[in-house]
């Protein structure tokens, strides 16, 4: 068999938001994505760095990946002449951090292998399931009247569970508005973005009141103990997303009381591996966890769906349809089935490629690196 893994493109991408997306880190408008794409001897790989443009979620950022992606990890992935995604963290170990960018970089290697072999990333995660309920992310409004209107339409669309963005200022109104207008048997929960302090507990425990499946990251992502500290005061059950960065920390979390949910996003954990063994050990210590989402192309989304139809994965996650962002996707788009549902790609590898006009289209820079 020849080299898997010959050459690396990476192209940056610029994708219009269908409406912006708020969240008390900021508002975007369109979306930078990087995307790697991993070429051998028999095929093709696609991986997407989650990224944004700006360090505002995490301190990772999309041409901050680009540059510690041709500087140094695909050149040890290169130079390392891997054949397997299980071969790609050990080899990228060396560089410290940086998880978006070496998630991406596994994620290309691994659709490679998949594509390569004729297995879907389903299959060769342990997926137990054909379909997933989906969940949508729904970002801060200028006004309660608009939240409700935004949340009743995803409603009709048939999304089966609600995240309201959250932050000081806007969080009890908006969600006691909308429990009142859709009733106690929504699926309702609530996502801070590390937007709060322990002296917040005060306003926190005002949202015990609305039956909340969660509340996702109150507080900062270094605040382990502080979050521990707050679930003893009140009975929303707390889930972590920016403070869980790897199955080490996932651990911590649990054994601290700090989390009773876990949100894993694969881009934040380093890759699909991690995000797996997460899933398993937080399976193994009974903590429910569900798949985040970044605002991904058809192509993180079919590997985000992939991951959520593993058998720990018990809450919806925010594996909303294409539409949800973008009116024209760069693959095929993702879309909601008539109850709610989103299938797991059954194709080899994500299950799907970019479509070459609209990656055209959205293309604002590309680079090559080579193993010459
Ligand atoms: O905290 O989950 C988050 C988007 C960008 C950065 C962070 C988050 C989000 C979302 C959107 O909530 C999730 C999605 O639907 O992709
Ligand atoms: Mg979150």
């Amino acid at each position: 068999m020849g080299r898997l893994v010959a050459g690396v493109e990476l192209r940056l991408v610029r994708m219009p938001l269908r409406t912006p997306f708020q969240t008390s880190n900021g508002v975007s408008t369109e979306r930078d994505i990087l995307l790697l794409r991993c070429v051998g001897a028999e095929g093709e790989g696609w991986g997407e760095c989650v990224a944004e443009r700006e360090p505002t979620y995490s301190s990772e950022y999309a041409l901050g990946a680009v540059d510690v992606l041709r500087r140094f990890l695909v050149p040890l992935l290169l130079a390392a002449q891997v054949e397997s995604a299980e071969e790609v963290a050990p080899v990228l170990a060396a560089i410290v951090g940086h998880p978006m960018a070496k998630a991406a970089v596994e994620m290309a290697v691994l659709d490679a292998a998949l594509r390569r072999r004729g297995e879907s990333f389903g299959q060769f995660l342990g997926a137990t399931r054909s379909r997933i309920p989906a969940g949508v992310s729904v970002g801060i409004q200028p006004t309660i009247p608009a939240l409700l209107e935004v949340v009743g339409a995803f409603i009709d669309e048939g999304y089966l569970r609600i995240k309201l963005k959250i932050q000081p200022g806007w969080d009890v109104d908006p969600v006691r508005a909308v429990r009142q207008r859709f009733g106690d048997e929504l699926l309702l929960q609530v996502d801070a973005n590390a937007a709060y302090d322990l002296a917040d507990a005060g306003t926190l425990r005002r949202l015990d009141d609305f039956d909340l499946l969660l509340i996702e990251q109150p507080l900062h992502h270094d605040d382990l103990r502080q979050h521990a500290r707050l679930a003893g005061l009140i009975r929303t059950p707390i889930c972590l997303d920016e403070s869980i960065v790897s199955a080490r920390s996932a651990a911590d979390a649990i054994a601290l009381g700090a989390a009773s949910i876990i949100n894993i996003k694969p881009g934040r954990v380093g890759g699909y591996l991690e995000a797996r063994r997460i899933h398993d050990v937080a399976h193994a210590h009974g903590v429910a966890v569900w798949c985040g989402g970044m605002l991904e192309t058809g192509l993180g989304r079919r590997a985000n769906i992939a991951l959520a139809a593993l058998p720990g994965f018990t809450l919806p996650g925010d594996t909303s349809a294409s539409d949800r962002f973008y009116s024209r996707d760069l693959t095929d788009p993702v879309t909601l089935d008539a109850d709610g549902h989103v299938a797991v790609p059954v194709g080899p590898g994500l299950g799907a490629l970019p479509d070459p006009d609209a990656l055209d289209d959205y293309t604002v820079e590309t680079w090559w690196v080579d193993g010459t």
